[in-house]
């Protein structure tokens, strides 16, 4: 139990040290196959505990790998959560800073702002859509702190899904609700088209994504609160950028924007 405890503790520290000097390290797993899902998940909480008691915010959680596209991206197929800080979050139009990150990349995503708690009880489909006050555009920033974004399932959890910052929009897409999954979401590097997709490609229907969460924070005692954002998981493959580099992501409804800057 020791020796968990402070293999637990050296990984808290080596990530916390990669993020801080912006140096990658190499994945956990390739030294210790056995290292596990539920290891990395003690991992991410601890990393948690550690930014609360430096002073950041929760501003609410994310799904990860919820799509094929992604899943085939980092050659994982299942689902994992990860948590969002507020001070990860961008303004739209806002600069984003490169000098910051490791090897930052971003990638389209639907969020929802939570009104009423999940997680008491498994909620239904319909539940779920009861305790959303707003379906927003989103993009989300990620940056792995592991060489060449090349980890494993417990790894990725580790470090926090590779969260790195978020942006969300301005428009509430519930009135567009029924034809949310078909919308049509293209993402633009420097005015260029590199990636398309529709929400669909989120367990069919992002608020799934959503269920899921309250699911398993449900199995593990925990709650999701009225106020706290979700982005809903990765609708594309991410994209790179480095200094210069303006990125777009535009909706029928709403184009989100930012600036990366050295
Ligand atoms: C893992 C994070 C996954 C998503 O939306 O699928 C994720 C990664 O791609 O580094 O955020
Ligand atoms: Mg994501």
């Amino acid at each position: 139990m020791i020796a968990t405890g402070k293999m637990l503790a050296e990984k808290v520290t080596a990530l916390s040290e990669a993020k801080k000097n912006r140096q990658p390290i190499t994945a956990f797993s390739a030294s210790e196959p056995n290292f596990s899902f539920k290891e990395g998940y003690e991992v991410q909480q601890t990393m948690l505990e550690n930014d609360l008691a430096a002073g950041e915010e929760l501003a609410g959680f994310k799904m990860g790998l919820t799509s094929k596209a992604k899943q085939k991206d980092v050659g994982v197929d299942s689902a994992i959560h990860g948590y969002l800080l507020k001070s990860f979050e961008v303004e739209k139009g806002g600069t984003v800073l490169v000098s910051t990150r490791i090897h930052p990349r971003v990638e389209p995503e639907v969020a929802v702002v939570l009104k009423k708690s999940l997680g008491e009880m498994v909620p239904t489909l319909r539940e779920v859509k009861e305790a959303i006050a707003d379906i927003l555009p989103a993009l989300e920033i990620l940056d792995s702190r592991y060489e060449a974004f090349n980890f494993r399932l417990p790894d990725v959890i580790a470090d926090n899904t590779s969260a790195s910052g978020f942006l969300l929009g301005r428009t509430d897409l519930t009135p567009y609700l029924e034809d949310l999954s078909l919308l049509g979401v293209t993402l633009k590097k420097n005015g260029e088209i590199l990636e398309t997709g529709c929400p669909a490609a989120v367990f069919g229907d992002p608020l799934l994504s959503v269920l899921a969460l309250a699911k398993e924070f449900h199995q593990s005692g925990r709650k999701l609160l009225p106020g706290q954002v979700i982005l809903t998981g990765g609708i594309t493959t991410s994209v790179t950028f480095a200094a210069g580099d303006v990125i777009e992501i535009v909706w029928p409804q709403e184009t989100i924007s930012f600036h990366a800057k050295g």
